[in-house]
């Protein structure tokens, strides 16, 4: 039976998922809220709140849960406990970052994207340097398909958009796309016309 992802119609918290079937061969049916729509369903779902993922009568809210229980099924989780949570830990740190993002695009544009623009670089290597030591000390075996990579592709992808005339940012995204956005079908996927349509964020800014 195929997985299937409820969601509003932009990237968003559905992206990650969406690019770990299409990297990993699994059938993810899409069921689209729109707006008009959305109060009625709310209450039926698990946490009041989207994305929804629902695998046979297993109906999960939360992206990051999701995103963990189909890198546990399909072995992008890691090899060990250890591994695990490296893998966790890197993930959460991507998601501190996307909290920043998401608060200027829903917050705080206007007055804070001045210093969005200035501290991101430095967020970003934080964690680049992390996963370099990680990859030249083994103590991850670090691969492009699991689960935080295609994490780091979809969160990344959202915040080079305030980003592109910032000098530190070139480096940046080249460290955090290249490898994992020039998998073949990831890239195939990202060159079709529905997903360069989907909007990035609910409001129309990025
Ligand atoms: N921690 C949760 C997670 O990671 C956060 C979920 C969340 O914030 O899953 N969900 C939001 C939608 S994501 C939600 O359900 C932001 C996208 C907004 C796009 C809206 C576009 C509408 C256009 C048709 N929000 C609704 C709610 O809380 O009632």
């Amino acid at each position: 039976m195929p997985y299937k992802l409820i969601y509003f119609p932009v990237r968003g918290r559905g992206q990650a998922l969406r690019y770990l079937a299409v990297d990993n061969g699994l059938e993810l049916q899409e069921e689209v809220v729109s707006d008009g729509a959305w109060s009625a369903l709310k209450p039926k779902t698990p946490l009041g709140q989207l994305p929804v993922f629902q695998d046979g009568d297993l109906h999960l809210g939360q992206s990051n849960a999701i995103l963990r229980y189909v890198a546990r099924k399909h072995g992008l989780y890691g090899k060990n406990d250890r591994e695990a949570a490296l893998i966790d830990m890197i993930n959460d740190q991507q998601e501190d970052i996307r909290q920043t993002y998401l608060h200027l695009i829903y917050q705080n544009y206007d007055a804070g994207k001045a210093a969005y623009i200035k501290n991101l670089p430095t967020q970003l290597a934080v964690l680049r340097k992390f996963l370099r030591k990680s990859r030249r000390r083994r103590i991850l075996r670090w691969r492009q398909d699991q689960f935080c990579s295609l994490h780091h592709l979809s969160s990344a992808g959202q915040l080079e958009h305030p980003l592109p005339s910032h000098p530190g940012w070139a480096s940046e995204a080249e460290a955090f796309h290249s490898r994992i956005a020039s998998r073949e079908k990831i890239t195939k996927h990202r060159a079709t016309d529905a997903s360069k349509k989907l909007p990035i964020n609910g409001n129309g800014k990025q």
